[in-house]
């Protein structure tokens, strides 16, 4: 906190009026982003309806806040007690005086009620046409995200193309779940045997921070997403890397090793890689390399990280599905080499 203000700022600020600057700072620091996950940051359409529902609201309440506040002030001041003075005679049932306050906030209500259900419906409607389709399956704990049209499936970092309107179909392949992102708007719960949507498009290339916000077991902290909105030919340059096959192994290198180590372990059971296997308990490791984060957006990507997370599932991510297997370390280095090609 101290620096917060440097010494000329702390000159400049008058003795008597010292004590307000770790006031100032503190709130400073509480206030003073950046905020990766602020709602108040709109970057789609949906989030921008959100922030302008948000506004309105925030200057009925504060009309609400005048209003009555307002009147308690001068009731205060005006009947207060007095030496001397008669009591103030109580009003009943006063008919337009109840009718009135029955009335000013029904209306309000109504003010509220009526564009919050117009942008509920607008986004949550069938594809339109045009759309880009992705599927959203949740799982304890990480994401997958499928684009059925371009045939592409990925984790954790949803890949959009800004401007262009996305339909998101949302499903759960265990528990409930609740995608959030919020610059890309609201959240929306997902529910296993259940498909919800949301449409928007985002308006501007940015990477988005978010996380399931619906309390889903041990890991549910640890379930963050990314959502990477690039401009169009970033994203069709990321969709072309994303559907050429697995990359190739050269003969007798430690990658090939670990190839064949994938598949002794039994990782094929869960994962999809390229045509080796096409399991899908855990995320499609074919593009493995391609992405910036690993568990569910816990770790960054790398040969470190990479060689921990195998070693130890659980101890790295509380409750983990997947299991400790107990990889020698000449086999892990093999894996690691075999996945670090895997781009
Ligand atoms: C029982 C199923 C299962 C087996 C077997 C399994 N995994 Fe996994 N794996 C998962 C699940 C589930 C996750 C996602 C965990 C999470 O993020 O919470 C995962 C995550 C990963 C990740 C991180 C991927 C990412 O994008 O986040 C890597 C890498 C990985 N596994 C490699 C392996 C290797 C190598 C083996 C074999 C030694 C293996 N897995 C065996 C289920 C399994
Ligand atoms: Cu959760």
């Amino acid at each position: 906190m101290t620096e917060c203000w440097d010494s000329s700022t702390f000159d400049a600020v008058s003795r008597d009026r010292r004590w307000l600057l770790p006031l100032l700072c503190a709130a400073g620091a509480a206030c003073g982003g950046p905020f990766p996950q602020s709602s108040l940051r709109p970057r789609s359409d949906f989030a921008g309806a959100i922030d302008r529902l948000f506004t309105d609201i925030f200057w009925w309440a504060v009309l609400v806040f005048i209003l009555v506040e307002g009147l308690l002030l001068f009731i205060i001041v005006r009947y207060r007690y007095r030496e001397g003075a008669p009591t103030p005679k109580p009003t009943h049932g006063h008919t337009l005086l109840e009718i009135a306050w029955t009335l000013a906030p029904a209306l309000i209500l109504v003010f509220i009620a009526v564009p919050t259900m117009r942008t509920i419906f607008a986004t949550q409607t069938d594809s339109p046409a045009g759309a880009l389709r992705v599927e959203v399956v949740a799982h304890q704990w990480w994401w997958e995200y499928r684009y059925p049209e371009l045939g592409v499936v990925t984790a954790n970092e949803l890949h959009l193309p800004a401007g262009r309107t996305v339909a998101l179909a949302l499903t759960s392949a265990d528990v409930i779940h609740s995608f959030w992102a919020p610059g890309l708007g609201g959240k929306r719960d997902v529910i296993p045997g259940r498909t919800n949507r949301l449409v928007l498009r985002p308006d501007s290339v940015d990477t988005l921070l978010g996380q399931c916000a619906e309390f889903c077991g041990a890991s549910h902290a640890n379930m963050r997403l990314r959502v990477m909105v690039e401009a169009e030919p970033a994203f069709q340059a990321w969709v072309g890397r994303q559907q050429a096959g697995a990359a190739s192994v050269a003969k007798g290198s430690l990658a090939e090793q670990g190839q064949q180590a994938f598949r002794r372990y039994g990782c094929v059971g869960c994962h999809t890689m390229g045509t080796m296997s096409t399991a899908i308990i855990g995320p499609n490791l074919t593009h493995l390399g391609s992405r910036m984060t690993i568990a569910g957006g816990l770790f960054p990507n790398d040969s470190v990280h990479l060689t921990r997370w195998i070693a130890d599932p659980p101890a790295e991510k509380p409750g983990s599905i997947m299991p400790n297997m107990h990889v020698p370390a000449g086999d892990l280095a093999a894996l690691i080499a075999y996945l670090r090609t895997m781009r």
